[in-house]
């Protein structure tokens, strides 16, 4: 069961030395916005067109594939949750190589991995002060390993980010359930960001059950973010957190309509006032699961504005840990590359489980599924079939939708200009299947509806069409034969921006094929 969950209450985040924004200046951009109760509806909507991502959110945004390591005593117990029950002595991995787990995580193109440093069972990946419960006391190494450390050098040497899951729930502390496990969850933070260099995202589950003395735990979580902000102002606060909100399933299916801009009705007037001198950031409140959580009839009544992104997780395997019985069961490349279009390609970072077995190694069936979802992304977006095409559309810096840079972007003349036609003539007949859009978020999200279209038989025909494109949209159709298509957003918060646009031909259909042949 999971339990992840919304909680309320104002979180004011200390940052860096910025003014927070009580009322919109023409054009001003901030990563949030309070509705003022004068504000007509116009108002919030260009209010919600400027809200934009701090720099942490726009990095750890731009790396669109990240990976979860979950390993610990679940792992050689055979269970998803632990007891806190383990003996240590359970945690003995034969071949623990956690550079083959970044190497095999790399070479499927994932930028950031985030290690379960602690799981509920409260079992302890590094060797801490604040517990006997960890490594120091299980065979691996002797007691001397530490496998934060060896996972943070294997990132640092492959040069990805690292991150760590940390969980709040402790079936093991006998402190949990009073406000020492508060303070010790400060030191065990403490510890892992201070003792491993950068640090890129902290994630924090929901899960909140029982502890050893049948006790519940109230969470100090603002505490807690303020300690994270202080010690590694650049990691991201996942899930649990005010920078990245969980998208509501553990499938790897994220919304068709996603915006990255959401009501925050815990946006307190008061608050934000108190903190004049600080930049602060909210974690907003609500369900976060509803089908579509930031389009207009949701911001109509909205209390303040924030940019609060979906995270879409999943595991590669039916359950988190690792478990020989799921061997045969690892996702297929087809139906990671499905998932890889329905996370990533709904304006969502994917961030995909893979568990390290009881060797302490990626087993060979992930590594296998892994390279073969490598080989599908490749084969389908190497080569941009809309480059060099002529672009006919009225507005702005044309030529930025094809120059591979996301920094740059075509938009209309003016901000009243909310629809916009986009012509492109390729290069000679092209054929393909997959749409690519990228809006320049840095700006705000705002496209609200867009059909894609290309000529046959003398008139335009419709190939796909959308509402919400954000960071990264791909959308999959027929396959079409033309050398003319275009785009129509039909309506935009905004002056829409369009920073890439890419055609691609699927590489799906061949190697499914193949893949049968050898059944
Ligand atoms: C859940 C946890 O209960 C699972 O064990 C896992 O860690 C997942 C990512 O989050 O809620």
């Amino acid at each position: 069961m999971k339990m992840k969950k919304i909680t309320t209450g104002l979180l004011a985040l200390l940052l860096t030395a910025t003014t927070p924004v009580l009322a919109q200046e023409a054009g001003e951009k901030a990563n949030y916005f309070i509705i003022q109760p004068g504000d007509t509806e116009a108002d919030i909507i260009r209010k919600a067109a400027n809200v934009v991502p701090t720099p942490r959110q726009l990095r750890w945004q731009q790396l669109e594939l990240t990976a979860f390591f979950h390993v610990g005593v679940n792992t050689f117990t055979n269970r998803e949750w632990g007891t806190g029950k383990e003996d240590p002595a359970i945690f003995n991995p034969s071949q623990l190589d956690a550079r083959q787990w970044v190497r095999v995580a790399k070479e499927a193109g994932i930028k950031q991995v985030i290690l379960t440093a602690k799981h509920h069972d409260g079992f302890c990946l590094w060797p801490t002060a604040t517990t006997e419960h960890s490594v120091k006391n299980s065979p691996w190494k002797n007691g001397q390993g530490d496998l934060m450390k060896e996972v943070a050098e294997a990132c640092k040497e492959y040069g990805i980010g690292f991150g760590v899951y940390l969980s709040p729930w402790d079936m093991n502390s006998p402190v949990y359930g009073s406000d020492a496990y508060n303070d010790l969850f400060i030191e065990q933070l403490t510890e892992l960001l201070t003792n491993y260099g950068q640090i890129d995202e902290v994630w924090f589950d929901g899960a909140n059950g029982e502890g050893p003395n049948g006790k519940k735990q109230v969470y100090d979580f603002d505490r807690w973010y303020q300690h994270i902000r202080k010690l590694q102002p650049t990691a991201t606060i996942a899930i649990m957190g005010p920078d990245v909100r969980w998208v509501g399933t553990e499938t790897g299916y994220g919304r068709e309509t996603e915006w990255s801009v959401v009501p925050a009705d815990n946006l307190d007037q008061n608050s934000v006032a108190a903190n004049s001198q600080q930049a602060v950031a909210f974690k907003p409140t609500g369900d976060m699961r509803g089908e579509v959580l930031g389009g207009r009839e949701q911001i109509r009544n909205a209390k303040g504005l924030v940019w609060y992104p979906a995270e879409t997780d999943v595991s590669i395997r039916p359950g988190w840990f690792y478990h020989p019985a799921e061997d045969d069961k690892v996702k297929s490349p087809e139906k990671l590359l499905d998932i890889y279009y329905s996370s990533v390609g709904r304006n969502g970072v994917l961030l995909l489980n893979i568990p390290p077995d009881t060797r302490g190694l990626i087993h060979e069936s992930d590594v296998k599924a892994l390279q073969g979802w490598k080989k599908l992304i490749d084969n389908t977006f190497t080569k941009n079939l809309a480059e060099g095409a002529k672009v006919k559309a009225s507005g702005k810096n044309k030529k930025a939708m094809l120059d591979g840079k996301y920094d740059t972007h075509f938009t209309t003349k003016s901000e009243k200009d909310t629809t916009a036609v986009l012509e492109l003539r390729l290069k000679g007949a092209q054929t393909f299947d997959v749409l690519m859009l990228q809006e320049n978020i840095s700006v705000g999200q705002r496209v609200e509806k867009f059909v894609f279209e290309y000529w046959k038989d003398g008139q335009w025909q419709k190939a796909t069409e959308g509402t919400t494109i954000g960071y990264k949209r791909l959308l999959r159709f027929e396959p079409v034969t033309t050398s003319k298509v275009r785009l129509r957003i039909e309506s935009s918060r905004l002056n829409p921006t369009i920073s890439e646009i890419g055609l691609y031909k699927n590489a799906l259909e061949g190697m499914a094929l193949s893949a049968n042949e050898h059944e």
